[in-house]
């Protein structure tokens, strides 16, 4: 049996889109009729307290989320293997939103904006993509997939890994002896690591401050899509304001959502979106764990499980 177990989305949807794919195979809710002691998966999506209780049977926790920071710090986490989402469509949604914003803060949006605004007409040329390296935290699959797709546009890349990688185009840098000769070349800084407690707070005032700075006009930028642990919000609107950074934008907080305090919102350097960088597709989503569920059943080995010593 599977039970589905998913706040903030429309989990009535995903369990009828479920149903229908793994029929005769038994979808439950909460809320429905059905013995806990049954369920061999459950589907989550910020499960809550009281969400493992009385599953004795369970086999396989598949999370809605690529990212697994916060379940995995479910106080009740059962010890069964752990799947994350990992799907082509999920990639092209970030990759998207990544070269949206690498592209808007390489042609100087903030600045030609602020011109606009003031009915300025001052010829500033930005460099040329290939002028630019865009450093990417996070090699894994978004950080790959965003390199896939800026490298057709021009630009110098850049990654940075826990473990060396080799990637056509890209010049690898891996763990922390190598995080501050990354920085040095970096003119925009794409955050796509995981939230461990080695990543926390990694987008500090401190690392800004050794990004390259002299090629971007007004200061190298920043872009978090992975999650608002990483950064420190109080150094990201003290360098915005400095030039320490020239612009950031941002999808994940700290407090998600975004309090209406905070000065981030004022910020004209700074562009905010409500972690909607990369959403899991329902009929993707169902396709990827309806078939992870009939290979398990059927003997075969699962697939992107999660390392829960590494914490991703
Ligand atoms: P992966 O697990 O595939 O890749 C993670 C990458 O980060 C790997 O290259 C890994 O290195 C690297 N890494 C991990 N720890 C460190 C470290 N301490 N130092 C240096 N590098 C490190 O993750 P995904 O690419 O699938 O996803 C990344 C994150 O994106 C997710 O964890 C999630 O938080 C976020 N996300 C955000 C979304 C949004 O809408 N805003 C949507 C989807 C995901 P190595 O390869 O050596 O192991
Ligand atoms: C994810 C997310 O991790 O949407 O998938 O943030």
């Amino acid at each position: 049996m599977l039970l589905l177990h998913l706040s903030d989305v429309n989990e009535a949807s995903w369990a009828e889109a479920f149903a229908k794919a793994l029929h005769p195979y038994p979808v439950v809710r909460r809320g429905d009729d059905f013995d806990p002691a049954d369920v061999r998966y459950i589907f989550v999506w910020k499960p809550k307290p009281d969400a493992f209780d009385g599953l004795s049977g369970l086999e396989v926790i598949l999370s809605l989320g690529a990212g697994v920071d916060a379940l995995l710090k479910h106080p009740k986490l059962p010890d069964v293997p752990l799947v994350r989402f990992v799907d082509a469509d999920l990639s092209q949604r970030m990759s998207d939103y990544v070269v949206a914003h690498v592209t808007m803060h390489h042609r100087l949006y903030t600045r030609f904006r602020a011109d606009q605004k003031a009915r300025r007409w001052e010829q500033f040329y930005p460099p040329s993509a290939s002028e630019s390296t865009v450093g990417i935290m996070g090699m894994g699959v978004l950080g790959k997939d965003a390199a896939r797709r800026l490298r057709p546009l021009g630009f110098s890349l850049r990654s940075w890994s826990r473990t060396r990688k080799a990637v056509e185009g890209v010049e690898c840098f891996a763990g922390a002896d190598e995080f501050d000769a990354f920085l040095s070349g970096t003119d925009i800084l794409v955050n796509l690591l995981p939230l461990t407690p080695e990543t926390t707070g990694i987008l500090s005032y401190e690392t800004f401050g050794k990004l390259r700075h002299g090629v971007l006009q007004g200061g190298p930028a920043v872009i978090n899509a992975a999650r608002g642990g990483h950064q420190r919000e109080a150094d990201i609107v003290r360098a915005l304001q400095d030039g320490t950074l020239g612009a950031a934008s941002l999808d994940v907080f700290e407090v998600e959502p975004l309090p209406p305090s905070s000065p981030l919102w004022e910020l004209e350097n700074c562009y905010i979106t409500p972690h909607i960088a990369a959403i899991s597709d329902e009929k993707s989503g169902v396709r990827y764990f309806s078939r992870i569920i009939a290979e398990h059943r059927a003997g075969k080995p699962l697939i992107n499980v999660v390392d829960r010593n590494r914490g991703y």
